[in-house]
């Protein structure tokens, strides 16, 4: 769902950003930040509505965003980028540099990407210099590291929009096109995309890549493959490969290395070579068009590319025993939304409605309680959503609208009503917002209480990490699970991308251990009701079925599971 309102967004960030480094107003970048979330966020596709719609968006950011769809720039981005190149742009990203220094270090010394400035210290080219002594450099090295061992890593949300933006860009130049590597395997970051491409003309393709709006700077250009640095600061790695060779390609390139090691065993095994261009026998080809007959030929079906990391999938497909891993079409339902009764950004009736849309057959609306104090939440205005909700459900006869809440696990466990209070909600979701740093005994306590807690149906991404800006609470996990088991309380994955919580690890030990999942957007706008599909490759990546994930369930099984069925006393 690739829309123009994320690519507009983008564009009056990264517009922000060059004019925060130029010395512009900071009240003026501010608005422009502003603007760009309320646009991603807004509903409609700004590109067949009016921008002048979106709250926020005055008469001068709206002719920027006119012209931008227009042409995919505008004139004062055009400009400013001209001033500041892409490197120097990714400078601001080595955690001691501000902007105002890595402009003085591009227009002074012509220093203009990270790489160069690491060079420059090196050299002793910034000795001397007011504002970088010698404490200085060794912190800007020790930066510098740092951003090109986890800097360069981006969440699955951004490289997908990237990927499908590229692959949009280029279909007409190709007879087949698609993105294999860690992206097709739907790991939580990525390091760069792959994508690769069956073309009449491999230059004039290439050639066009190069030219495209989203491209920073080119990395390698040749006509087989061109890496290119977009500019959300993501490598775009180009190849063109042969069409009859087409399948083995993606087979190699969606990897992962450790997986194609163990099949290209099973090759070697059987006196074959496997390459990028196919299954060979001597200079025969057993198979290359197709991965299915690579995998056929190795004696196993195809395995899905969420499943491809050594972890075992391989001795389960020979044995036939690798299982049917949950997909986007059987979730029934979303379990954890949100309302602009709190931070959402829609209505109740628009947020139900969009959901509708999607075919679901059940949806809980789960604004958060009093205890997250800054979202101004009461029972009475509970209470009224929850005939809000009542009254709307007559207008969905094919779809079960859930009152739910988003509990606050507080620093000892306890949520914010009591059980008989919650007992009147469908379903709960409990999850921490803060006291992130408690140690691991505390943190594993306050867990274990919450699952304890019989009102209390589902703990809320569970080790609240968002990706690149904080890290997992400490928790013995293994406990955690253990009590969640026993008590039946469900783990979310939540499909927010940079969220993407519970990881994959913790969701394959959690099943292993006998712990059910339910699969949730904790969408706060229209948009993110798609988010849905993350979630489902953590779950595919962890091997879960449709048995372990309550919200692909019917209704009945799942409010019988929740303590809601016909059944109850
Ligand atoms: P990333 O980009 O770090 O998120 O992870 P990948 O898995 O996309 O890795 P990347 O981009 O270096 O390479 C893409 C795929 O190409 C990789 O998953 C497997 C394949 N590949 C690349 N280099 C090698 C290699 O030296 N040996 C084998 N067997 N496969 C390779
Ligand atoms: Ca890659
Ligand atoms: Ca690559
Ligand atoms: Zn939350």
């Amino acid at each position: 769902m690739a829309r123009a309102n994320d690519d507009a967004a983008a564009a009056l960030e990264e517009y922000a950003d060059l004019f925060a480094m130029t010395g512009g107003d900071a009240f003026r970048v501010r608005s422009y930040q502003k603007a760009a979330k309320a646009i991603s966020g807004h509903p409609e596709d700004i590109a067949t509505g009016d921008v002048r719609k979106v709250p926020g968006v005055g008469e001068a950011i709206a002719k920027k965003v006119e012209e931008f769809l227009q042409r995919g720039s505008f004139r004062q981005l055009d400009d400013l980028r001209g001033r500041v190149p892409a490197g120097v742009r990714r400078m601001t990203r080595i955690p001691s540099l501000g902007p105002k220094k890595a402009i003085f270090l591009f227009t002074e010394l012509g220093i203009d990407s990270p790489e160069a400035l690491g060079e420059a210290i090196r050299a002793g080219r910034l000795t001397g210099i007011r504002g970088f002594g010698a404490k200085t450099e060794e912190n800007l090295l020790k930066g510098i590291d740092q951003l090109e061992q986890s800097g360069a890593r981006v969440h699955i949300g951004v490289a997908t929009d990237v990927a499908e933006k590229v692959i949009a860009s280029l279909s007409g130049a190709t007879e087949r096109i698609a993105y294999a590597g860690s992206l097709r395997r739907m790991k939580d970051t990525v390091g760069d995309v792959d994508v690769l491409a069956v073309a009449g003309d491999p230059p004039a393709l290439m050639e066009s890549f190069r030219a495209q709006p989203y491209v920073a700077e080119v990395i390698a250009a040749g006509d087989k493959k061109t890496s290119i640095r977009t500019t959300a600061g993501l490598q775009v790695d180009l190849r063109v490969v042969p069409a009859e060779s087409w399948g083995a390609a993606m087979q190699y390139f969606t990897g992962s290395k450790e997986h194609n090691v163990r099949i290209r065993e099973m090759a070697v095994k059987k006196g074959w070579k496997l390459s990028e261009y196919g299954l060979f026998d001597g200079d025969r080809v057993i198979a290359s068009r197709t991965e299915e007959e690579i995998y056929e030929a190795l004696g196993m079906p195809w395995i899905p590319p969420t499943m491809r990391e050594d972890g075992g999938e391989v001795a389960a497909a020979l044995k036939g025993e690798l299982p049917v891993p949950v997909t986007l079409e059987d979730l029934r339902g979303d379990l954890h939304t949100h309302t602009d009764l709190t931070d959402g950004i829609a209505s109740l009736e628009e947020m139900v409605a969009a959901a509708a849309a999607l075919g679901y057959s059940y949806y809980a609306i789960t604004d958060h309680a009093p205890d997250l104090v800054m979202q101004r939440m009461t029972l009475e205005k509970a209470l009224d959503q929850r005939e809000r909700i009542a009254r709307l459900q007559d207008r969905y006869p094919g779809m079960r609208l859930l009152h739910g809440t988003e509990l606050n696990i507080g620093p000892d466990g306890a949520v914010d009503w009591p059980e008989e209070v919650l007992a009147g909600f469908d379903v709960t979701v409990a999850s921490v917002h803060s006291h992130f740093t408690q140690s691991r005994a505390e943190m594993t306590a306050r867990f274990i209480a919450a699952c304890d807690n019989p009102q209390v149906h589902i703990i809320g991404h569970p080790t609240t990490r968002k990706i690149g800006k904080r890290p997992q609470v400490d928790a013995d996990w293994e406990a955690v699970f253990r009590r969640a088991a026993a008590t039946g309380t469900v783990m979310e994955i939540d499909s927010y991308p940079d969220r993407s919580d519970l990881p994959a690890d913790l969701v394959r030990l959690a099943r292993h251990l006998g712990v059910k999942f339910s699969i949730d957007s904790d969408s706060h706008a229209i948009p993110h009701l798609a988010n849905q599909r993350y979630g489902v490759g953590i779950a595919q990546r962890a091997w879960l079925t449709t048995d372990d994930v309550i919200n692909t369930w019917p209704l009945d099984r799942l409010l019988t599971y929740l303590g809601r069925g016909q059944d109850r006393v």
